[in-house]
């Protein structure tokens, strides 16, 4: 399973449009609020350069990218979490993703109408960011209410703890302070993590501008604030580099410098995205694929081999390494071998960015 992003913001905000630049999808888009009610999924090939090299080296029977799956869901508006609009239940659909998309807009055309009046981003992430709060303060609330109940009967140390952790993100979302925000140990992220809670991800603004001076000139605004808070923001101008998306590479190229646009947004986002998540990508290669993988940077060989196989995890012997700048300079494994860049590692390596791993582990009998 690949990685997961919801997307969400306001009615007409773009976010259909964004997610099938995304997918290349056809979703339904409309000029009117409320136009996507069920939502919208669409899982994608990461964009990876070292794995179209590395299939050229090594002609794999089967060559596999990793993933991500887009979820488009409906429009938030002020007051969702009281019913307002369609509500906020459609949440529910990204409460199981990796990371939010949340997406602003720059863009003018006076024919699609804005929800809250005039095109004012900060205004809206305001008021998509409070929507997300209370849906997790609900979800906060309801869980302490049942906890203290509990507590009343029992004295159990767990439950205890969860709902001290669960105070202390009441607390914060109560201050309008997302749960990413709070400094919590690892043991207490631990104990979060069944509750999914949105603000809890992290999260990605992305501006969606058209290609008016205007639209820029008030990305260049917003975005001061947004470093003042030390906030990501990406420009991405959905609707025009769909549009771009029909024409020929070449072609593409020129309008995409003619606009000032700095490549495509599909891969710029998946970029940020992983940068956002702290990942790094392996490969692993055996008989019957090449196989791309995402994981967090940091983990160790067992775990990664987890990723592939629990067995493998379980039975972990070690881990045959070698890196793609490597493998590449010697143009094959048999090359690489002889010359010493294939690496026997064991249960404390670190998995680096653009390994290539083969691992040995005893089968479960
Ligand atoms: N000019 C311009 N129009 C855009 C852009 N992005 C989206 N639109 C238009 O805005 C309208 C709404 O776009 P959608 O992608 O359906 O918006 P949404 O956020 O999914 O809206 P809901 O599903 O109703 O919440 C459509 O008419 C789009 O064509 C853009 O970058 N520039
Ligand atoms: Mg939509």
């Amino acid at each position: 399973m690949g990685l997961q992003v919801g997307i969400v913001g306001l009615p007409n905000s773009g976010k259909t449009t964004l997610f099938n630049l995304l997918t290349g999808g056809h979703a339904e888009v409309a000029g009117h609020p409320f136009s996507t009610v069920s939502p919208n999924r669409g899982v994608v090939a990461v964009p990876d350069r070292r794995l179209e090299v590395l299939a050229r080296l090594l002609h794999p029977p089967q060559v596999v990218p990793a993933t991500i799956e887009f979820v488009d869901v409906a429009g938030l508006v002020e007051g969702a979490s009281k019913g307002e609009g369609l509500g906020n239940r459609f949440l529910s659909h990204i409460r199981a993703v990796d990371a939010v998309v949340e997406v602003l807009r720059f863009f003018q055309d006076r024919s699609v109408p804005h929800v809250a009046g005039d095109i004012d981003p900060l205004r809206d992430r305001d008021i998509v960011d409070t929507e997300l709060l209370l849906a997790d303060l609900e979800v906060v609330e309801r869980r302490l209410e049942k906890l203290r109940e509990l507590l009343r009967k029992t004295k159990d140390e767990y439950l205890r703890e969860e709902k001290e952790v669960l105070e202390q993100c009441f607390a914060a979302l109560s201050q309008g302070i997302p749960v990413r925000a709070v400094d919590f140990p690892p043991s207490a992220r631990e104990i979060l993590k069944p509750y999914q809670l949105i603000t809890a991800k992290p999260l990605l603004y992305v501006a969606n501008l058209d290609e008016e001076e205007s639209s820029r000139r008030l990305f260049e605004e917003v975005r001061k604030r947004f470093e003042e808070e030390g906030l990501p923001l990406l420009p991405v101008w959905a609707k025009l580099e769909a549009e771009l998306s029909e024409l020929e590479e070449e072609e593409q190229k020129a309008f995409f410098a003619a606009f000032g646009i700095p490549g495509l947004g599909f891969v710029r986002l998946v970029e940020e995205a992983y940068r956002l998540l702290d990942l790094i990508t392996f490969y692993t290669y055996g008989e019957k694929e090449l196989r791309a993988r995402e994981l967090p940077r940091g983990t160790k060989a067992p775990q990664a081999a987890g990723k592939v196989h629990t067995d493998m995890e379980r039975g972990f012997i070690r881990a045959e390494v070698v890196h793609f700048e490597d493998l590449v300079a010697c143009g094959s494994f048999e090359r690489a071998r002889q010359e010493g860049r294939i690496r026997l590692e064991g249960r404390e390596y670190e998995i680096q960015d653009g390994d290539i791993v083969y691992f040995r582990f005893t089968s479960p009998r």
